[in-house]
């Protein structure tokens, strides 16, 4: 074992997330004293077939969503197995801990226990081989830098009172850069603000740092960010262009995708139709989850009819996992995955999916969760593995500010090297 790169010690405690939640951090020390750190992100609207975040449901404290017991797993469970290990080797780590977990879905020791062994372990590798976390894991050729796709209107789980479909996104496709690119988001944000302040909504914000106005519509939503573009001084579509996520699982119901603010219950195929509408009329270059998790069939309709021109994203669909990734490729479903590393539990887990899907020509989006901290770990991953594109929210608020500013820095780090990649699909 390569000197000083042994596990030492490893600590874990309840820290709060972006929605004053508590949620798991990390350190983990090499015996050479370098020293990892990682937090654990958390969901709202999660898939059924995501990995078990595990929570204490002491009501008494936090209202039952403490991670003390999560806390524990690590100190007590994880920490005594893993010290003294090669923290260079990741996957034998991130395989010892699904093995100490022992179920299908890291119930036993919480895929937010495991998450956050597997994260803190590898930027304490990366700390030990005086390497940033994306040259670490990606060797010296990463260089791709993630187109950013900004949350600018929040609405579904993430905005109380807001419209049905939870994100309405910007992405600067035109941008030479991703400086650029995040100059363009923010002008568009701010842009969207003025348009809302104009019709007088308040410009209160929800989870990702997108604005939330009660609008009477679903469409007004798409068509106020469309006109924020133009407003903003961009041509829609060329330089910067709207992606979508309707998070259609919380929609179901019993068969029906249900559009209160319209008072309609559709079924899949009058919803792909509003979808093929939406693409004519707006410059949509992004649809994810516009439909539910366990729909199949109504997931290779969508595809049959707009899988050739717009990106159809499974995040509830494929939970990061690799089996539900392979059924998609072969069933003809979807064309790129959502990247949510704590879908899954482990870096080496996340690492496959993407390789999976990028090897059968499905594009990967890295993505943080609603509820969020000041951790970048999804911003280095999105260069080391070159996926392409990140959401991480408004270009606004902390959390979501983070991802965006440590890839300006691994941008500047990269110099002439950095490219930022094309989005897949134009309009
Ligand atoms: C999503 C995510 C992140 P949540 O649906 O893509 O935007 O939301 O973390 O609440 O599942
Ligand atoms: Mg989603």
């Amino acid at each position: 074992m390569e000197k000083g790169t042994s596990i030492a010690w490893v600590r874990a405690r309840e820290i709060l997330d972006s929605r004053g939640n508590p949620t798991l951090e990390v350190e983990i020390g090499l015996a050479g004293g370098a020293v990892g750190r990682a937090a654990v992100p958390a969901g709202a609207s999660k898939g059924i077939y995501e990995a078990l975040e595990l929570r204490d449901g002491d009501p008494s404290r936090y209202g039952g969503k403490g991670v003390l017991k999560v806390v524990a797993n690590v100190q007590q469970v994880i920490g005594p197995k893993i010290i003294g290990l090669s923290a260079l080797d990741q996957e034998g780590l991130d395989h010892l801990l699904i093995e100490l977990d022992g179920t299908p879905n890291k119930g036993r020791l919480g895929a937010n226990a495991v998450l956050g062994v597997s994260m803190a372990v590898a930027h304490a590798a990366a700390a030990s081989q005086g390497l940033p976390l994306y040259a670490y894991l990606g060797g010296p050729e990463a260089s791709l830098m993630p187109l950013p796709l900004f949350n600018i209107l929040n609405g579904g789980r993430h905005a109380q009172g807001g419209v049905d479909l939870q994100e309405f996104m910007v992405v600067p496709v035109g941008a030479a850069n991703f400086a650029q690119a995040c100059q363009w988001g923010a002008e568009v944000y701010h842009a969207l603000g003025r348009l809302l302040e104009e019709r007088g909504f308040s410009l209160s914000v929800g989870d990702e740092g997108g604005f939330a106005p009660p609008l009477a519509h679903n469409e007004e939503a798409i068509a106020l960010v469309t006109a924020s573009i133009e407003a903003a001084g961009f041509r829609p579509g060329e330089e910067v262009a709207v992606a979508i996520d309707a998070a259609a699982s919380e929609l179901y119901r019993e068969g029906r995708y249900v559009l209160s603010k319209e008072s309609k219950a559709l079924d899949a195929e009058q919803l792909v139709e509003m979808w093929e509408e939406w693409c004519s009329k707006y410059p949509l270059v992004s649809i994810e989850d516009g439909l539910a998790q366990d729909d199949w069939e109504g997931w290779a309709f969508l595809t049959s009819r707009l899988g050739r021109k717009v990106q159809l994203v499974g995040d509830d669909l494929f939970v990061t996992q690799v089996d539900r990734i392979r059924r998609g490729i072969d069933q003809r479903v979807a064309n790129a995955v959502l990247i949510k590393p704590n879908q899954v539990g482990t870096i080496t887990e996340t690492v496959e999916a993407v390789r999976v899907a990028q090897k059968a020509g499905y594009a990967c989006v890295a993505s943080h969760r609603s509820g969020e901290t000041e951790d970048v770990t999804i911003a280095d991953l999105a260069v080391a593995l070159s996926m392409g594109q990140i959401k991480a929210g408004a270009p606004a608020r902390g959390e979501r500010t983070a991802k965006y500013n440590r890839l300006l820095r691994i941008e500047e780090e990269l110099g002439a090297k950095a490219r930022l990649a094309p989005l897949p699909f134009s309009v």
